[in-house]
């Protein structure tokens, strides 16, 4: 037998709403992967959800969801570590120490919030300004060597590094008695980004205020058919070469979909689909949606009728969870030299 050291894996989802195809195939449809070659936790981020205004009714459905949608799609709760962030306070407690750490400068130049806060600078919440300290906080709670991360969030793994790096100058923990690992992006196999069906150079996200612009879990066949028929493109042929995409973002995003779906390369699905009709295309790219996502939905949906077995799922998380904090958050304050 081996005494393989197995890499450890973190990522999370934010409970802010529902889930949709950007979020399974940027994020959940790689972990189920990544679950079988690395010690993986895949968390319910609930208090980064909270930077922007939760109704307190919905936010625990929220959660519920998350999790259906991590194990319908194929994450094993006995291969990986599925809880939710608010019921381990170490990632909170530690959040606190690296706002301590981190400085003013480097969060001034995060874009994401730029975008977010847009010309509501002053009136957003501290917490928004301070989620890249509190997502260094729960990737080095857990000592994690590799995060999944999309595009958008690569800013935020470098923050993640910079923080951990002045943790360790600071307190005399560097070379042989480096304490915090730098995390590693982990680059992920399938599409990482899918824009918005109603705009191709926007994010598909669960906040936008039209459900049109996003193909959500629980959207039924028809419900897919329609959403698909109804995405922008424009008004040219289906394209002959791939270059043609950079100026077709419309179309790019519906091509991406459909490629990352089928498993079949960008250049494949161009040469498929040229001098056919753009409805043949939408209609293609319908089945291949609709062929993985509708076992994924009955799951879905008869898990989330399971409350018992979600909240059991997570709790056990949560054990599995603080057993792989307590070591470190104690480490932490001791090294600061706390309590
Ligand atoms: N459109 C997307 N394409 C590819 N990946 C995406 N992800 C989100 N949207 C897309 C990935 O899903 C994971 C979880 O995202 P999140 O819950 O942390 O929040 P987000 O990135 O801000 O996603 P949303 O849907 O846009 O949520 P809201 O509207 O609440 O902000 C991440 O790995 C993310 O990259």
């Amino acid at each position: 037998m081996t005494n393989e050291i197995k890499e450890r894996v973190f990522s999370g989802v934010q409970p802010s709403g529902s889930l949709h195809i950007g979020n399974y195939l940027g994020a959940i449809k790689n972990f189920v992967e990544v679950q079988n070659k690395f010690d993986s936790i895949f968390c319910i981020v609930d208090l980064h959800a909270i930077t922007v205004w939760q109704d307190p009714e919905i936010l625990g459905e929220n959660i519920i969801e998350v999790a259906a949608a991590y194990i319908a799609s194929g994450i094993d709760p006995d291969k990986a570590t599925i809880f939710v962030q608010s019921q381990i306070p170490a990632h909170a407690e530690l959040a606190w120490i690296l706002n301590c750490v981190s400085r003013i400068g480097w969060l001034n130049r995060m874009t994401q919030f730029k975008e977010k806060a847009g010309k509501n600078r002053e009136k957003v919440s501290v917490g928004l300004y301070v989620y890249p300290n509190l997502m260094a906080s729960d990737i080095l709670l857990y000592h994690a060597n590799l995060v999944p991360v999309g595009d958008d969030q690569k800013q935020h793994l470098e923050i993640t590094r910079d923080i951990a790096q002045k943790f360790n100058n600071d307190f005399g923990r560097v070379n042989e008695n480096e304490f915090f690992p730098l995390p590693e992006p982990m680059i992920l196999p399938v599409a990482s980004r899918v824009m918005s069906l109603r705009d191709g150079e926007k994010k598909m996200s669960k906040s936008d205020s039209s459900e049109m612009t996003r193909i959500e879990f629980s959207d039924e066949n028809d419900l897919i058919v329609k959403k698909i028929a109804k995405a922008k493109t424009d008004p040219l042929p289906m394209p002959s070469a791939i270059k043609e995409l950079n100026e077709r973002p419309e179309i790019n995003n519906l091509i991406n979909i459909y490629s990352a779906f089928s498993g079949e390369k960008i250049e494949e699905v161009i040469n498929k689909f040229e001098g056919k009709k753009l409805s043949e295309f939408k209609s293609d790219l319908c089945d291949v949606v609709i062929n993985e996502m509708e076992p994924i939905r009955f799951r879905f949906k008869e898990l989330k009728n399971d409350k018992t077995y979600l909240k059991k799922i997570l709790h056990d998380g949560m054990l599995k969870a603080k057993e792989k904090s307590d070591p470190i958050i104690n480490e932490v304050k001791s090294i600061v030299g706390l309590g």
